[in-house]
């Protein structure tokens, strides 16, 4: 009998360790579905490379929101894997975002895209609570945008004891409003990766580097996830860290939050010279082995080529990418123009894209849609 229960206590401690060590959300309460989704990014990180393109459910370089529409999809036959969104000014109470989106329709491409397994990421350039409030500052270039760097005293103000605490807090009401609207047919959260306070290292936004300090910057977005996560119970988030180009580990993590608030170790990096491809291979490389360290999630989650380069898909990004364990690449939206102007000027996406999306390296919709990646089925 001893031996008994001794097995089934020692048996116990390996599940229970095993539990531990298996990586998955740091949300302790995560929903089935975001836990299924983070064990199947983790999986999928080790397969290949998958495709986002940001507002890619939303608009193209020809067209306006029509309903199952995109130009990766246009130009490739399927879907990205990752659709990309953005919240600026759903603080605001407004009913468009910042690139003149509407919200409700974004909420209906997020279910369209969730329900056939697609993986949807969401950023939020939102507005500088301090600058905005001065309708001098209002008027200028940039003034009281998420570009507005013309204070120190943001983050600070929006923290606990700051005078915009409170104005902070309804901003975060509506996030939390937005995200509760986010249900699949059933009623379930549908799951999915934000993307806040984007790029840290670079002193482009109120919350970059040279802006607010790195202990500021960890407490807005401890600030933030215990606002969702404790306060409003919005378990169906992973939540993804990030950085501009940045060329040391130490220099990656300064301001991270911590490992019970981020999930996803991602960074951005934009092509602006011959020497990107060194610079992409050195920071994925770190980035990579950290997360791998940490049981997180990693992602190139904003990237771009080089104006002129023809072949940079295939001779530039994937060569790089192929090296490391990076869950997808992501590139930003197309504006009415063509956003890589090489090649052909017709069309959304120059032919070397096809390389790129024909490479048993990368992963597209299809690829990922079995198992789904919410159910694991
Ligand atoms: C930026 C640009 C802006 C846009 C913002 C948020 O990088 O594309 O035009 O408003 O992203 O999507």
């Amino acid at each position: 009998m001893r031996t008994f229960i001794l097995m089934i206590l020692s048996a116990l401690f390996t599940l229970s360790s095993f539990a531990q060590k298996f990586p998955g959300p740091a949300d302790k309460k995560a929903t089935k579905e975001t836990v299924n989704l983070f064990r199947s990014l983790y999986e999928l990180q080790n397969k290949g490379i998958m495709y986002g393109h940001q507002d890619d459910l939303m608009y193209g370089y020809k067209w306006w929101y029509e309903k199952n529409r995109s130009d990766t999809k246009d130009f490739t036959g399927d879907y990205p894997a990752v659709a990309g969104f953005e919240l600026g000014h759903l603080e605001l109470g407004d009913e468009r975002s910042l690139d003149s989106v509407s919200f409700s329709q974004m909420a209906d491409q997020i279910k369209a895209h969730y329900k056939r397994g697609g993986i949807i990421t969401i950023s939020w350039h939102l507005n500088n609570p301090l600058t905005m409030q001065d309708p001098e500052v209002a008027r200028k270039r940039q003034g009281g945008t998420a570009w507005d760097v013309s204070s120190k005293e943001v983050v600070a103000s929006i923290l606990p004891g700051g005078k915009n605490n409170e104005l902070f807090n309804t901003w975060l009401d509506r996030l939390a409003g937005f995200f509760k609207g986010l249900k699949d047919d059933k009623g379930k959260p549908i799951p999915f990766i934000f993307r806040p306070y984007h790029e840290h290292s670079g002193s482009f936004f109120w919350w970059g580097t040279n802006i607010c300090t790195d202990e500021e910057y960890a407490a807005l977005w401890r600030y933030t996830v215990n606002f969702l996560r404790g306060k409003k119970k919005i378990h169906n988030i992973l939540y993804a860290y990030n950085t501009d180009m940045v060329t040391s580990l130490e220099q990656y993590m300064k301001g991270y939050p911590g490992d019970d608030i981020i999930d996803m170790l991602s960074i951005d990096m934009y092509d602006r010279g011959e020497q990107f491809g060194a610079e992409l291979n050195n920071a994925l490389g770190f980035v990579t082995a950290e997360a791998a360290k940490r049981n997180k999630l990693t992602a190139l989650s904003e990237t771009g080529g080089r104006w002129g380069k023809a072949d940079w898909w295939s001779t530039v990004l994937l060569p790089v990418v192929s090296k490391y364990s990076v869950g997808y690449v992501l590139t930003w939206r197309h504006t009415y123009m063509p956003r890589f102007p090489m090649g052909n000027k017709n069309q959304p996406f120059p032919d070397d894209f096809l390389n790129f999306y024909n490479s048993p390296r990368s992963l597209f919709l299809k690829d990922i849609q079995k198992p789904n990646v919410y159910t694991r089925k």
